[in-house]
């Protein structure tokens, strides 16, 4: 058992980022043996799932001439275009059918409301509504994080800088992350996390 101010932050695992599902990412469900293998690691377990309504703005398809993964301008600032993915309620939002998802402490939803979606697992891509997660974990006397998931270069790259940010120690488990790498997104989020203190490490020993 890892110190009880560790916490494991395993990023969007879902039917969507998987091979098959809207949005996959490639290989992206080979993280799910290597989170499983950790969960029983860790006293605090916290797992995200992205949870869009129909309407969302992240959509492509609730765009004029919208095609995915082009960027456009929302209130906030660029947001890029997805195709319709882990909608609320929907096969594609499930975890993984293999991820222990009953070991979690707490199952996070973001990127519900219509008009700003949420790459961070801490705040909204407004970069400023909370989602309430900071709270969670300080509550919780969490001082690391160690984050795994789905994609390295959106949720897990936001989600990770975002915890550095508020203070906390921030380790990104590669062995248990899978990266869309769009445009050499995968580059530039590895520079990203190294310039912001992040350590990027392989896999935990067991
Ligand atoms: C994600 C794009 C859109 C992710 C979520 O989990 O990395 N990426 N929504
Ligand atoms: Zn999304």
């Amino acid at each position: 058992m890892r110190s009880p101010s560790d916490a494991l932050l395993v990023i969007d695992v879902q039917n969507d980022f998987c091979p098959g599902g809207a949005l996959a990412v490639p290989d992206g469900e080979t993280v799910v043996n290597e989170i499983n293998r950790m969960m029983d690691q860790f006293e605090v377990k916290v797992l995200t799932q992205d949870w869009h309504p129909a309407s969302h703005a992240s959509f492509a398809s609730n765009h004029a001439g919208g095609k995915p993964f082009e960027t456009v301008e929302l209130a906030y600032g660029a947001q890029v275009l997805w195709p319709p993915h882990c909608m609320q309620g929907t096969k594609g939002a499930d975890f993984h059918r293999d991820l222990k998802n009953n070991a979690a402490d707490l199952i996070l939803r973001k990127g519900f409301r219509p008009d700003i979606d949420s790459y961070s697992a801490f705040f909204e891509n407004d970069r400023k509504t909370p989602t309430g997660l900071e709270g969670y974990l300080r509550s919780r006397q969490v001082d690391t994080v160690y984050c795994a998931g789905l994609a390295t270069d959106f949720c897990v790259l936001y989600s990770a800088i975002d915890a550095v940010a508020l203070g906390f120690k921030v380790v990104v488990l590669e062995a248990a992350c899978r990266a869309i790498d769009l445009n050499g997104s995968l580059a530039s989020a590895k520079t990203a996390l190294h310039e912001n203190g992040v350590v990027l490490k392989g896999r935990l020993q067991s």
